[in-house]
């Protein structure tokens, strides 16, 4: 198993919650900020099987677009107008993908264990 952790654009989000979750797919929201931009984004946690990943990766891709977003440089914002020069143009997404090993998934309750996959 893997756990895919994709970070997205809020645009992108509902799509691909629609077409990952549609698929089959378990997925997990969470809200997140780019440490670039300081923009709110979207991370998406997915555990899936080995043989899925392919498959996975393709639905993100053909959900998420690339987007140019305007940088404004935030020591001086309020002087935008004035000086553009200070607005920065950068290329975001589609989607930044991470796939990392699982060790074990488990689900648990007060009765135990009741589900477990090893890697
Ligand atoms: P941000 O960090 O806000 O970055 C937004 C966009 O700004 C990036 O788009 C990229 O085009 C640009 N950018 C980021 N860092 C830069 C830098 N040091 N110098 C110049 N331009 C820079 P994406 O590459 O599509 O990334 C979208 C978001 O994905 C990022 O938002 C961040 O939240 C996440 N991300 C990207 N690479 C990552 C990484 N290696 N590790 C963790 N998160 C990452």
């Amino acid at each position: 198993m893997k756990l895919v952790v994709a970070i997205v654009q809020d645009y992108d989000c509902d799509r691909l919650l629609r077409t990952v979750t549609g698929a089959g797919f378990g997925a997990t929201k969470i809200s997140s900020t780019g440490g670039f931009l300081r923009q709110g984004n979207t991370t998406i946690l997915m555990g899936v099987a080995d043989e899925a990943v392919p498959k996975c990766l393709a639905l993100i891709g053909q959900s998420c677009e690339l987007r140019v977003e305007v940088q404004v440089d935030p020591g001086i914002s309020e002087f935008v107008e004035w000086f553009p020069s200070g607005v920065q143009e950068v290329t975001v997404g589609g989607a930044i993908v991470f796939v990392a090993r699982v060790s074990a998934y488990h689900r648990v309750c007060a009765a135990g264990i009741v589900a477990s996959r090893k890697a």
